[in-house]
């Protein structure tokens, strides 16, 4: 009982440390989400070893909510829900500070370096303004970024808004 409660007090106190917590809101599991599907995300880390993600899977290691505008939609405001990119890099024992290879369905390829943007909370959405996202509609897996609460620079982070993401590789040497 003691080491529970002292490992709630940790939770909470780490939960209460986090940085930049006030740019998501938590979402409760949503009904979309629970239902066993295909593999969407592969995530692999430097040690080669891989990770196979369902949405539910995803979904499963805690769902979050953001409103930011989207470069990739004329920068339109839109809601995106999905996991912290930071708990699926948790899940595969990638460092928070990693440089992340991001691979999508339409062959676009491009690298992120995550030391810069180490506090910044990007979410992997697999639902806009309450829709599932689909390949056509920037889905399964969407790369997210909350433009509305950070300067965050154009120039460098567009090109990481990814759609249509399905393998995720830690480069070594990214921290
Ligand atoms: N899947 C996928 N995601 C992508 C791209 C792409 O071609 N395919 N282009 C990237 C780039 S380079 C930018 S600047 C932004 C916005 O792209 P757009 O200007 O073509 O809308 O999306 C990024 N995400
Ligand atoms: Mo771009």
């Amino acid at each position: 009982m003691r080491r529970l409660l002292l490992s709630l007090t940790l939770l909470t106190l780490s939960a209460c440390a986090r940085p930049a917590s006030s740019l998501y809101t938590p979402v409760e599991a949503d009904p979309q989400l629970v239902t066993p599907g295909p593999v969407v995300l592969t995530v692999v880390n430097a040690a080669g070893k891989e990770f196979t993600f369902t949405r539910a899977g995803l979904a499963a290691l805690g769902l979050v909510r953001f409103s930011t505008p989207d470069p990739s939609r004329k920068n339109e405001a839109h809601e995106y829900t999905g996991p912290l990119l930071s708990a699926v890099l948790r899940e595969a024992g990638i460092a928070q500070t990693a440089t992340l290879h991001l691979v999508a369905l339409d062959k676009y390829k491009t690298d992120l370096k995550l030391a810069p943007i180490r506090d910044v909370p990007v979410i992997l959405a697999l639902k806009s303004d309450g829709q599932l996202l689909e390949p056509r509609n920037f889905g399964p897996v969407y790369m997210t970024f909350p433009y509305g609460g950070v300067k965050l620079d154009p120039n460098i982070y567009n090109a990481a808004w990814v759609w249509q993401l399905y393998r995720i590789e830690e480069r070594p040497g990214g921290a």
